[in-house]
């Protein structure tokens, strides 16, 4: 006899027949749902069952350092340009070297606080971080070659000044074989009293994404964050940086880059009601570019702390998740000293499930030159040789539009690009 079914009628056993199928599916699934889920992108967050609930307080996002009182009146104070009125032949000398070295004013740089303020950002105050998921931690990287100490110092500390304490672990500073007397010994020593702050060294030059590969396998804290040497973080710049890490951890983002005039230091602010923004691009010569955020863009964002999806960005400055960063295989470690690679890491990001960003709301200054007071080796041979490795890893059946303007650009033995 059918012990399932005995006397029923035919629809009977077909609602009795699905309603046990729904039954075993139901099990399976609470089931699988319960197994812990392969998890190669960890979340960047430290949401948990101990996790607290509301938003950080302003004592949980307090800086390792309080700037010291600041004088309104001392150059170039609150951001303003330095103005130099009536130097000396001396003091010309001075600024005229100082120029030539760097590519902008450090005499300028040397007389402004290496702790200037720079006021405060107006358009971000209802921002609010959530405890769950917690903003994750971060270890700062910066490279640096024959920096001057004051650009160079002035960058370590508007981080210690703005950056909140229990997210920072750390400041890497990554000296890509300079030569200049300043930054050895004496650097190593003063570093020591600011506790968070390491020297790493490569011996020999070997360019940025060596340097930021080697930031980045020290580095202790669960997101990378690159700046360069020549920065000033404006107040709350890190926090929307990391918030967004922890809800979308495939997510690089750049912060927007303000300003910092060459000639002077002026620091140009982010003001209430921008006109536009600017995100990245590049050319088929495989160079970048900036453009006005198309229309499409701008209906998509809600408000103004909304991220700004960008299709590459400048490279510089940016924060990625250490474990998605590791997941997408790092740089190209074969991309010799500089250029290409910001372009090769937002081809990455794109073509590797992620997406890039700028966050509206951060805000870092950058000392933007007209050309790099240093040179590298083979220089423009060795741009070709980067740009070519992007094109053969990165465009597929869109090589050859990279190839097509310029018949001079052949692959020699030397690309030798990783198809990945
Ligand atoms: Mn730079």
């Amino acid at each position: 006899m059918n012990i399932f079914f005995p006397r029923r009628t035919f629809l009977k056993r077909v609602a009795i027949s699905c309603f046990l199928v729904l039954l075993v599916v139901i099990y399976y699934n609470i089931n699988y749902t319960a197994l812990p889920q392969p998890s190669s992108l960890p979340v960047a967050g430290v949401a948990g069952p101990s996790c607290p609930l509301g938003f950080y307080t302003k004592e949980e996002l307090e800086p390792h350092l309080q700037r010291p009182p600041q004088d309104p009146r001392a150059p170039g104070a609150n951001g303003k340009p330095f103005v130099s009125h009536g130097m000396t032949l001396k003091e010309h000398y001075e600024k005229l070297h100082g120029f030539n070295k760097n590519q902008f004013n450090q005499f300028a740089s040397d007389h402004i606080s290496l702790h200037r303020d720079l006021g405060k950002d107006t358009r971000c105050l209802e921002q609010k971080f959530w405890h769950c998921p917690g903003l994750p931690t971060t270890s700062v990287i910066i490279v640096f070659h024959n920096e001057a100490w004051s650009a160079l110092l002035r960058t370590v500390y508007s981080i210690l000044h703005t950056a909140p304490a229990a997210l920072l672990t750390e400041i890497l500073l990554v000296d890509d074989a300079s030569t200049d007397d300043h930054l050895k010994t004496r650097l190593d020593e003063y570093v020591k009293q600011l506790k968070i702050v390491r020297v790493l060294r490569q011996s020999e030059r070997k360019g940025l994404v060596a340097a930021r590969l080697l930031g980045a396998r020290s580095a202790q804290g669960q997101v990378l964050t690159f700046l360069d040497s020549h920065c000033e973080c404006f107040p709350g710049w890190l926090e929307p940086l990391l918030a967004r890490i922890a809800e979308q951890p495939t997510t690089v983002v750049s912060p927007k880059i303000a300003i910092i005039d060459k000639d002077n230091l002026k620091f140009r602010k982010p003001v209430p009601k921008p006109q536009h923004y600017m995100r990245g691009n590049f050319k088929w010569k495989l160079t970048f570019g900036w453009e006005a955020v198309p229309n499409e863009e701008k209906k998509r964002r809600k408000n103004e702390t909304y991220p700004i999806r960008t299709p590459t960005f400048a490279g510089g400055l940016f924060s990625v998740s250490k474990s998605y960063f590791e997941h997408i295989g790092t740089y190209d470690d074969q991309m010799e000293f500089w250029g290409g690679e910001n372009l090769e890491m937002s081809f990455r990001v794109w073509q590797c499930g992620g997406q890039l960003e700028i966050i509206p709301c951060s805000v870092v200054g950058h000392i933007f030159r007209k050309q790099s007071p240093h040179t590298f080796p083979n220089g423009s041979s060795i741009v070709t040789r980067n740009l070519v490795r992007l094109a053969e890893v990165w465009l597929d059946d869109y090589k050859w539009v990279f190839y097509r303007p310029d018949k001079k650009v052949k692959c020699n033995n030397r690309c030798g690009a990783q198809v990945r």
